[in-house]
């Protein structure tokens, strides 16, 4: 890729918004290489998952159906590494793509996820007393060697949201959890077909765009999105816009050991159901 100039102002604007995008990582013949593989790859998700599924992951689940060699590649991509290094840390480096996934776009209807800060809204509260704590999950937030995502879009991708400055606060405003708790991941996944596609779609668009200071991301193909996910960020997918994404992070050693240690805490959709319960009593 062709150098990345990193300024001190992009150091310090990721840090306070928390986003960065470097344009154009991904050479010309290795895109071709990676949409080849993309492409059985959402055949293999829908397969496995079904119709409205956004993502396959581990990649190395399907090395007997997949060739790996450009999931290597991209890892490998020239001046990645320095790029990722120069923005965050000498300690960064991004993580093996074969154990990284892909997201797409839904085959049928249109959907989208909830409004989310990793890690903590995917935890029940008892275990983040426990095990974290608030004192340590702001340190966290604080430190960039904790939770950087990366979003790498084969073709454009307009499907992230994300809301600048959110991912260093432990606590959310009012008017988030306003926005947050408008809905919920059954109503946003239409479960029970009540709504028809165009009615599903702007409703999904609407709580997006509700968020107070949220921004769509516009990725073009090849572009390289790093960012904080303890920010509120949503994945928004209507079908007739092919999404086919590599979905990996940019790891240190101190996130791989919190991840690999508190995987077993996660549950998602038990913590969703908890905080809107305590939102309904409060
Ligand atoms: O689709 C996206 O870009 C976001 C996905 C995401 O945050 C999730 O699935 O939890």
């Amino acid at each position: 890729m062709p150098r990345h100039i990193i300024t001190e102002e992009d150091i310090l604007k990721y840090r306070e918004e928390g986003y960065h995008i470097f344009p154009q990582v991904i050479p010309p013949s290795l895109l071709t290489d990676l949409r080849r593989e993309g492409a059985k790859a959402q055949e293999i998700a829908y397969r496995v998952n079904g119709p409205q599924a956004q993502r396959i992951y581990p990649l190395s689940d399907y090395s007997d159906e997949l060739d790996m060699t450009p999931f290597k590649d991209f890892t490998q991509i020239d001046g990645i590494d320095e790029a990722i290094k120069e923005l965050t840390s000498s300690r960064h480096y991004l993580k093996p793509t074969e154990g990284a996934g892909f997201l797409f776009q839904p085959r049928d209807r249109p959907w989208s996820t909830e409004w989310h800060r990793d890690w903590r809204d995917h935890v029940l509260d008892k275990d983040f007393e426990e095990h974290v704590g608030a004192e340590r999950w702001q340190a966290i937030l604080e430190d960039s060697n904790f939770f950087n995502q990366v979003n790498c879009p084969l073709y454009e991708d307009t499907s992230t949201w994300y809301v600048p400055g959110s991912h260093r606060r432990v606590e959310n405003t009012a008017d988030e959890m306003e926005v947050y708790c408008s809905t919920t991941q059954e109503e946003l996944m239409d479960e029970e077909s009540l709504k028809s596609d165009e009615e599903l779609e702007l409703f999904c668009l609407r709580y997006c765009q509700s968020m107070p200071g949220a921004v769509q991301l516009v990725l073009n193909p090849g572009d390289f999105c790093i960012y904080r996910n303890t920010g509120w960020h949503i994945g928004n997918y209507v079908p007739y816009r092919r999404r086919m994404t590599l979905h990996t992070h940019a790891m240190t050693p101190e996130f791989l050991e919190f991840a690999t240690k508190y995987r077993y805490l996660l549950k998602p959709r038990e913590a969703a159901l908890e905080r809107h319960a305590k939102l309904a009593s409060a």
